[in-house]
């Protein structure tokens, strides 16, 4: 079939992005379903966010036994992880395995953006350009743009005149990047900083960190697994990953021991020694009342910028590092390795931008009130426009000439965090107004994809054709996402999760902070009532009105 004279391909689905939750995507529509599907992804390879952040130091901060997929009891036995915490390379080669085992890459064309995608309503299907100047249509069209793959760098005055080598954490090259005997500065303190901080450090001659502001940071504990542990966890997949799905953050923290300020003190202080000796992310999960109440929450901040004046040996370093702006998990609480006893170094300079910012960068490095800190190379941790920005940088067109983008432009509206009104037939995994980066994304990635594939199935058993978010379910939702985010002490923070990285950008509470488990749950009774909230069009309603398939020949898809 010809469309509008591009050479076109028609499929039942498209799929934007190959990172793990296109590829899942793409073996349930595909496998399960037996729909033709077409991924389109940019990079080269398989791996979405973990392909592109190769920066020192990048490790995700979900232990590896369950920052994985659940769907196949075979490939959760046979993969072997090899350390708590697995580094960027180790998910990069389980993504790839996965695309094999599963036979995926046949279905992807790789090194190919969507620039724009337009709902067609005469032929129900959306139109979908590629960068390569393809034009193809399919019924459906899912969006698995990851939430953190915009990368962006500040408009820093003089950023072309810098004479070395510039680099982002969120676009890291491909060959490794040696900082040996070289001055660097990082720009950025959030995850990924705090990640690379202490990996440059040790590389290069001197490292010089531009801090805007401080992040609570807890250690990782990282180390390798060893082999009873793994083949104890692997014989409790089963309820363990049960429990993750239903739980609060889609992981398997220790339960919290009471609200901390009903505890006296020495029970609040072990336990919360007990979880940082143990690391990572559980330690924000000690007690029950620090997400909502702000003298609970200063406890556990308190807590941690004690540490933080333990480790650190020079007074006023440390007193730079401990944040002050926010309460404690109002960002996500980054989960690191040697990072505050980096600034111990001889070879570490910590320079606080947050009263005075970066002036500019010039030919030989970046100035900061009038000073010069003279650099080789410089590396951009600045972060992403997240969550919206990779879905509104694909020209996204629903009914009536509607772009995503303008809909969106006071901030995303979507009902589920799946679906947008006025986008039939337009899916989109982990957007705003879902759990998703306040979760176990693996979690929240196979339970959107699962749902979305059972509505597909629905759909092609009902004769239905067009299937969109109904208005006022959408308003409910998102009067909803906000009430609860307004229950807690999110909003305070100026985060990502509020759009606060970004000038210009809306303040909306993006996630939805209701939880993993109560969630899934709200999702699968919106299925039992037949996809609730969500208007339904068959193929006799569009017959009665003039049949469609007598029009214009669409795929057959059900
Ligand atoms: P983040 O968490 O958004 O961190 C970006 C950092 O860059 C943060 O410290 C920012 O300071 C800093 N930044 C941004 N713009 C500037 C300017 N103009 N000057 C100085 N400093 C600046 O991104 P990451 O990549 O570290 O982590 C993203 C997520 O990945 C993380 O939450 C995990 O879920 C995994 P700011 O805080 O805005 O003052």
């Amino acid at each position: 079939m010809n469309v509008s004279g591009g050479q076109a391909t028609d499929f039942d689905a498209m799929i934007v992005g190959a990172g793990f939750a296109g590829m899942y995507m793409l073996k349930r529509l595909r496998d399960d379903l037996g729909l033709r599907v077409r991924v389109v992804e940019r990079g080269e390879g398989v791996g979405g966010t973990w392909y592109w952040n190769r920066y020192p130091g990048a490790r995700c901060d979900v232990e590896s036994l369950f920052y994985s997929y659940s769907f196949s009891p075979e490939l959760q036995q046979e993969w072997e992880w090899t350390e708590r915490y697995p580094t960027q390379p180790e998910i990069l080669r389980y993504a790839n395995h996965v695309a094999d085992r599963f036979d995926l890459r046949a279905d992807i064309a790789f090194s190919t953006s969507v620039d724009s995608a337009r709902y067609d309503e005469a032929r129900e299907c959306w139109v979908v350009s590629t960068d390569d100047g393809a034009v193809s249509t399919a019924r459906y069209l899912i969006t698995a743009v990851g939430c953190l793959s915009a990368s962006r760098v500040p408009d820093f005055e003089g950023m072309d005149t810098f004479r070395g080598p510039t680099y982002h954490t969120g676009q890291w090259p491909h060959e490794s990047v040696d900082f040996t005997g070289r001055r660097v500065a990082v720009i950025g303190t959030g995850s990924s900083g705090i990640q690379s901080i202490p990996q440059i450090a040790a590389q290069a001659a001197h490292l010089t960190v531009f801090q805007r502001t401080p992040n609570f940071s807890v250690p990782a504990v990282n180390r390798p697994l060893k082999a009873d542990e793994i083949e104890q966890t692997k014989s409790e997949y089963d309820q363990l990953r049960q429990a993750a799905r239903m739980s609060p953050s889609g992981t398997n923290p220790a339960d919290p021991i009471g609200h901390v300020l009903e505890l006296p003190d020495e029970v609040r202080t072990r336990e919360m020694n007990q979880r940082w000796d143990y690391g990572g992310a559980g330690f924000m999960s000690a007690f029950l009342d620090t997400a909502v109440n702000p003298e609970a929450n200063e406890v556990v901040a308190e807590y941690v910028r004690d540490r933080i004046r333990e480790i650190v040996g020079r007074p006023e370093v440390a007193e730079l590092l401990m944040p002050r702006d926010h309460p404690i998990g109002t960002k996500r609480i980054c989960v690191d390795t040697d990072y505050y006893a980096t600034y111990n170094r001889d070879n570490v300079t910590l320079i606080s931008v947050r009263e005075t910012p970066i002036d500019r960068i010039t030919e030989h490095g970046v100035v900061v009130a009038g000073e010069l800190y003279e650099v080789d190379d410089i590396v951009f941790a600045t972060g992403f426009d997240a969550m919206t920005g990779p879905l509104n940088a694909i020209a996204l067109q629903g009914v009536d000439g509607v772009m995503l983008r303008d809909k969106w432009i006071a901030g995303p509206r979507t009902y589920l965090g799946i679906a947008s009104a006025g986008f039939p037939n337009l899916f989109m995994i982990t957007a705003p107004g879902s759990p998703s980066v306040l979760s176990n994304m693996m979690v929240s990635i196979e339970q959107h994809v699962d749902w979305v594939a059972d509505h597909i199935a629905y759909a092609r058993e009902h004769g239905i054709i067009r299937t969109e978010a109904d208005p006022a379910a959408e308003e409910t939702w998102g009067d909803h996402v906000n009430e609860v985010a307004n229950m807690t002490l999110y909003p305070r923070a100026a985060s990502w999760y509020m759009g606060a990285n970004i000038p210009g950008k809306p303040r909306v509470f993006m996630p939805y902070v209701g939880g993993v488990g109560a969630y899934r749950t709200l999702c699968d009774e919106v299925a039992r009532d037949g996809y609730r909230g969500f208007n339904l069009t068959t193929r006799n309603d569009v017959s009665a009105a003039g049949d469609i398939d007598a029009k214009t020949p669409v795929p057959a898809d059900s």
